[in-house]
């Protein structure tokens, strides 16, 4: 998903959909081989996907255990089927079937999300800035190229132009294919697609434009490397308009406190509103929670923990043809009160 770099992804593997769905009886013949479907991708061993660092290359039985965003422990789900592999120039695209999550987008071999919880995950990383603020217009999407965060933009009829800009258009074509109730979102005619560089796009960006800018990223190892840097949040305060806001995925409090730490003291020199640290609950992702970075720029005053435009005033949010799962104005209060630990860890909020 967005990231640095520039250009669209290349060819790839494309395995049927329906068709590919295998028959009881076959799973049964496959149960006793297990080895056969472990071949089939390297993340894959013995019918059960296990997070690995890169699934590109190397022995991935090695790997497993030493993920530098979670070393000594990873996460498996059981796996019902592959219904696609491919690479792009970014990175390696893995969908599968699994047994409890539903269909699943892995990319490097990292769980991007699940059918099952991924409206944890958009619903608040679009509505912890968009209800923070007075009726929203100009929102601009960093990566997202599932399309769950413009779903979730979609809701919100004040927004006028939704630009976004991911880098691997393979990425949003296999979700096309494959995540129909998220790629849903660029059917919206507010929908601006660039394919290329976030940090150039930002840069081209005009001063002040954006109310709301979300940064739905990959970790930061592979294409997301600068997004989590000094001078890509510096493009970003330029681009939000006096008062705009920004949500940036924030990784797990559990396991990355120390990269929480540097991107909020980050932070706390670009952005001259507030910043905050706020937290959900995905069970597939690392650790089981992921966090975000909501900051704020000069300008009016924005209040975070008490949100502004609450969801349950837009009627339009409401009644989409997908009702909200996860979010709702109690959810927003409580994602931004943080746990003992964590208040100590961050000392200044
Ligand atoms: N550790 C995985 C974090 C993934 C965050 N981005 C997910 C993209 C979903 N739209």
């Amino acid at each position: 998903m967005g990231g640095s770099g520039s250009g669209a992804g290349s060819g790839s593997e494309v395995g049927g959909h329906g068709a590919e769905v295998v028959p009881s009886c076959c799973r049964k013949a496959m149960a006793s081989a297990p080895e056969s479907e472990a071949r089939q991708h390297a993340t894959v061993v013995s019918g059960w996907f296990s997070e690995a660092r890169s699934s590109s290359g190397g022995d991935a039985k090695v790997l497993y255990y030493n993920n530098p965003m979670w070393p000594g422990e990873a996460h498996s789900m059981k796996v019902e089927n592959i219904l696609y592999k491919g690479k792009s120039e970014y990175q390696e695209i893995l969908v599968f079937e699994s047994s409890i999550y539903g269909k699943v987008l892995a990319l490097d071999g990292i769980i991007q999300l699940t059918e099952k919880d991924e409206c944890a995950y958009q619903e608040m990383i679009t509505h912890l800035p968009l209800c923070s603020i007075p009726s929203p217009k100009k929102v601009l999407v960093i990566g997202g190229g599932d399309g769950g965060v413009l779903r979730e933009i979609s809701r919100h009829s004040s927004v006028d132009l939704i630009d976004i800009c991911e880098i691997d258009m393979l990425v949003i074509e296999v979700c096309k294919k494959f995540f129909p109730e998220l790629t849903v979102g660029f059917e919206d005619p507010r929908v601006h697609l660039h394919v290329g560089d976030a940090a150039e796009f930002l840069r081209n960006a005009q001063v002040g434009t954006y109310d709301a800018i979300i940064v739905d990223s990959s970790d930061p190892i592979g294409p997301a490397e600068e997004l989590v840097k000094k001078p890509f949040f510096e493009t970003i305060a330029r681009a939000l308009r006096p008062g705009g806001v920004l949500c940036n995925q924030a990784e797990s409090m559990w396991l990355h406190t120390h990269l929480i730490q540097d991107m909020l003291s980050t932070c706390f020199e670009v952005f001259k509103g507030s910043v905050h640290y706020a937290w959900t609950s995905v069970p597939t992702y690392p650790s089981g929670v992921i966090g975000f970075l909501l900051c704020s720029t000069d300008g009016a005053p924005v209040d975070f923990l008490n949100p502004i435009n609450p969801i349950e005033k837009l009627d339009e949010a409401l009644k989409t043809r997908r009702e909200l799962r996860f979010y709702n104005s109690e959810l927003h209060k409580a994602a931004l009160a943080l746990p003992s630990f964590l208040k100590r860890e961050l000392g200044h909020l």
